[in-house]
């Protein structure tokens, strides 16, 4: 459904082109660098990559791997009161699964050579982001499958494009994220198909969850283009592929017909199709909300990251327990190879 966004367009290519220095006027590891950026071709942990880069890159896959940890939270909390048995078993796998993403990007971070603490402790202080989408609460059912279907179906829509980043091992561990993510779409899907076809009170609360969670979604796509500071240059560096407002307009065109199948209301009386160029249209979304979640300021904000450093804090047996035993197993080996 959202797999058109793995074209790369002629335009994006061309522009990482003209991006390059002119070859001679660099150092020889800046040149090779650049060559590889012009032929699209994959950096790797151990080759040479301007600082910049990999700044770039730990900011961006630290806050989107706390964003899979955080995401855990709103979910989380329905897994107790999950309305059966099967609805049970679905969310607990597709927490885990979150969690398991979190972990692939930490590692993917860690072989730009920051540490798994330093990122953790940012998040922690408040210096790193998360997602703002896992600032609002879960009140009900509905929240749920409206988290799967729509946020899911955004972060599809958005990491898709980044299964092609240059970086190679973060590439690489978003394509297994992005076919995990295709399940949790789908089944947020099922779960709201069901809700709408469901009683008055069903359906009812089908909507409301749309109406909460539609323009935080909108957002979730990040600040427009005019306004996004790092786009310029994460696409020259081909570790964004597609805009922010690009993505968010084929989010929009994919998912308004599902709202229509479902037979419920897009919540943005200003959305209408657009014959001429085939595009949606969008009301005009509030980015002091946005600025404001993005400053620690959203509904969830504070409950979202006490709960993270409780649950950090109650974990530390479990890592002192790990590191005592790869302590034994390597004095094992040690001694057995002595
Ligand atoms: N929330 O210049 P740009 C998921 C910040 S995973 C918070 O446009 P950029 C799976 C941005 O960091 C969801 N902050 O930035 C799941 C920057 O601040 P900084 C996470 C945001 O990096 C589903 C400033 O605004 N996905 O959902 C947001 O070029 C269900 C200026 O913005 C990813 O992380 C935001 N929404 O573009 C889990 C994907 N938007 O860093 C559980 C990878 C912008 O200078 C349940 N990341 N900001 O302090 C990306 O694609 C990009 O980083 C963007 C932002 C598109 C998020």
């Amino acid at each position: 459904m959202y797999t058109q966004s793995m074209d790369l367009d002629a335009k994006s290519a061309a522009a990482r082109l003209s991006a390059v220095g002119t070859p001679g006027a660099v150092s020889p590891q800046q040149a090779e660098f650049d060559a590889k950026m012009a032929a699209d071709r994959k950096v790797e942990a151990r080759d040479w990559m301007p600082e910049a880069y990999r700044k770039t890159l730990v900011r961006q896959i630290s806050q989107h791997a706390h964003s899979e940890i955080v995401g855990m939270l709103p979910e989380g909390n329905w897994i107790t009161r999950a309305p059966s048995l099967r609805r049970k078993a679905i969310l607990l796998a597709k927490v885990q699964d979150e969690g398991g993403h979190g972990l692939y990007l930490y590692a993917a971070a860690e072989t730009l050579g920051t540490s798994r603490d330093d990122m953790i402790e940012a998040l922690h202080s408040g210096k790193a982001k998360y997602s703002s989408i896992f600032n609002y609460p879960t009140p009900t059912w509905a929240d749920v499958a409206a988290i799967g279907w729509l946020v899911d179906g955004a972060a599809i829509m958005n990491q898709i494009p980044l299964c092609r980043c240059t970086y190679g091992p973060y590439a690489r561990a978003m394509i297994r994220i992005c076919k995990e993510e295709s399940f949790h779409q789908r089944q947020g899907f099922e779960a709201m198909l069901t809700l709408a076809q469901g009683t008055p009170a069903q359906k009812k609360m089908a909507q409301d969850a749309l109406n909460r969670w539609w323009w935080p979604v909108v957002m979730m796509f990040g600040p427009s283009d005019k306004d996004s500071i790092h786009s310029t240059q994460t696409m020259q560096w081909g570790i964004k592929r597609i805009s922010n407002d690009e993505l968010r307009q084929r989010f929009i065109d994919a998912t308004v017909p599902q709202i229509e199948l479902l037979g419920l209301t897009v919540p943005d009386p200003d959305c209408k199709l657009d014959p001429a160029t085939g595009h949606y249209s969008c009301g005009e979304i509030d980015w002091a909300e946005f600025w404001s979640v993005i400053a620690g300021d959203g509904p969830c904000n504070r409950e979202r990251l006490e709960t993270r450093k409780r649950a950090y804090a109650n974990g530390a047996w479990v890592r002192e327990a790990a590191m005592a035993h790869a302590r034994k197993q390597q004095a094992r080996e040690q001694a057995q190879a002595a």
